[in-house]
């Protein structure tokens, strides 16, 4: 039976095509999502080592890491509790960057992601070269909060938010997958937003 509302419904509001399945607009908030204390980490104090699997281990400081040609990240963030972020705006250095410098080996095949704290996170190296993955020192044009994983963060957007390790100090190339924290702990090995790979096994 045709309705006269017809075409009042037909007008409902299309899903925003940037949501993956599952997610939500968080709009202009920007969720803190920590495991473990927030350390207050001096730039000075600051170095990211990459190590590992590679022919030349290389350790940058802040200054020698803002040397190197900077790189922007412009887009969305997806966190596996369901907030996506649009319109982001990061700076810093691509790791394409850092890995031409060090060089991984042939057998590379993964990357263990450390940060200070001891969180740790994996990574398929193929989903952090092409320019896909950057260390971020800035968000909107300013220095990254330490909430945020200030000074310097891992930032990999197309993959959910927890690779995404927050005070990032190492990156350690590897033959075989060895899984991070949440890892460990049932969350995905890839965790790519847009088929909803959450848990192990989905
Ligand atoms: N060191 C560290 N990095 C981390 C986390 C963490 O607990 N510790 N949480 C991850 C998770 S689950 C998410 S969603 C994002 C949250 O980043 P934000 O707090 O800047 O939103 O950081 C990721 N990186
Ligand atoms: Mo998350």
């Amino acid at each position: 039976m045709p309705s006269p509302t017809r075409g009042f419904l037909g007008r409902r509001r299309e899903r925003d095509p940037r949501l993956p399945p599952g997610q939500y607009d968080v709009g202009t908030d920007w969720p803190v999502l920590t495991a473990e204390p927030t350390p207050r980490i001096p730039p000075e104090r600051w170095s990211i080592t990459v190590d590992g699997e590679v022919e030349s281990p290389t350790t940058w400081t802040w200054d020698e890491a803002h040397r190197l040609p900077p790189s922007e990240y412009r887009g969305d963030i997806h966190c596996v509790t369901t907030w996506s972020k649009f319109d982001t705006r990061f700076g810093g250095v691509s790791l394409d960057t850092l890995l031409e410098a060090a060089r991984p080996t042939a057998a590379a095949r993964f990357v263990l992601a450390t940060s200070s704290t001891g969180y740790t996170t994996n990574l398929p190296l193929a989903d952090v070269t092409g320019g896909r993955a950057w260390l971020a020192w800035e968000f909107d044009g300013r220095p990254l909060t330490p909430e945020h994983g200030g000074p310097v963060r891992l930032l990999v957007p197309h993959l959910y938010f927890w690779k995404s390790a927050k005070w990032v100090s190492r990156l350690t190339l590897l033959t075989e997958d060895r899984p991070g924290f949440w890892e460990q702990n049932g969350y995905h090995d890839r965790g790519d937003p847009w088929r909803q790979q959450r848990y192990q096994g989905d």
